[in-house]
């Protein structure tokens, strides 16, 4: 059978060795990123050897501040694993699904794995509605317990079955900013892969300095696309780059209100 690569991501203290580990077992091979010092481990699936399993550094962002962050962002930009298992410290759904919306612009099929779900269970603090999630993100989502060894089946099964043909589920964000992005992506090289433009749309509208050097756009596009960025920062009288922090919070905040029930509101209230 063909074989199909995983990318494991994630915040550092997900749980994404723990899971690396059980996932793989003694199959590892540790070495280093080219040229850094930061540890790069891959691996096979245990249970199936045609499946190799890339561990990628601990971040919060896929804006390329850190050596981490750049080298996370390069590999699933430019080695495009078949399949992206997100893994997420559910303890922490908030903060962990500011990565997410971002790993999701990326275009690589994912799978999010709501990993330390015994904590959550142990907590009752809050109650997290699994599928109503899926169906928002619109994304195949599993709980897990990497350290208990809890639905992990379910997870490689979830992350090895062919991806669903439907169209891909980028985040959607404030209809204005939708705009300016349509209009950036009408100015992209049409060279640029179908599922890569998007990122690299809000990627530009950020002005991240990585994406404005790599793509050779003419002095005529730089214009249009300063023009389309600096309109935008004038409707919102912010900066280009946090309006679009702000478009994740805001989208994130929306998610967990619709997937999440704080059982403290109903204990406070009985007693
Ligand atoms: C310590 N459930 C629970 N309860 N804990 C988990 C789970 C889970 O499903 N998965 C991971 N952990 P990493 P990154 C620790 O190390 O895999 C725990 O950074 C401790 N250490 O055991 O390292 C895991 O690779 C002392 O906890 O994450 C680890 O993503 C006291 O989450 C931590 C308590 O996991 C981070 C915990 C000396």
């Amino acid at each position: 059978p063909k074989t199909i690569s995983i990318a494991l991501v994630g915040n550092p203290n997900s749980g994404k060795t723990t899971l690396f580990n059980v996932l793989t077992g003694a199959n590892q091979h540790v070495g280093n990123w080219p040229g850094v010092t930061v540890e790069k481990k891959s691996g096979q699936l245990k249970e199936d050897k045609h499946v190799t399993v890339q561990d990628l550094p601990g971040i919060y962002s896929l804006s390329p501040y850190s050596t981490e962050e750049l080298i996370t962002r390069r590999y699933l930009t430019e080695q495009m694993p078949d399949r992206l298992i997100d893994v997420i410290d559910a303890t922490n759904l908030e903060r962990n699904l500011y990565l997410t919306l971002q790993l999701m612009e990326t275009g690589v099929p994912i799978v999010l794995a709501l990993n330390m779900i015994d904590l959550v269970k142990k907590q009752h603090r809050r109650r997290i509605n699994l599928q109503k999630l899926a169906y928002i993100l619109g994304v195949p989502t599993v709980s897990i317990s990497a350290l208990k060894h809890q639905h992990l089946d379910n997870l490689t099964h979830l992350a090895t079955e062919e991806p669903s043909t439907k169209a891909y589920p980028y985040p959607q964000y404030d209809p204005r900013i939708e705009s300016a992005l349509s209009m950036i992506l009408d100015l992209l090289p049409t060279s640029l892969l179908q599922s890569q433009r998007r990122f690299w749309a809000i990627k530009l509208f950020e002005r991240d300095q990585i994406a404005w050097q790599a793509f050779h756009l003419t002095p005529h596009q730089k214009n249009e696309i300063e023009k389309i960025i600096a309109s935008t920062e004038k409707i919102f009288n912010d900066s280009s780059d946090s309006i679009i922090v702000n478009a994740r919070y805001d989208l994130i905040a929306k998610i967990i209100q619709l997937a999440v029930v704080d059982l403290k509101d109903f204990s406070v209230s009985i007693s």
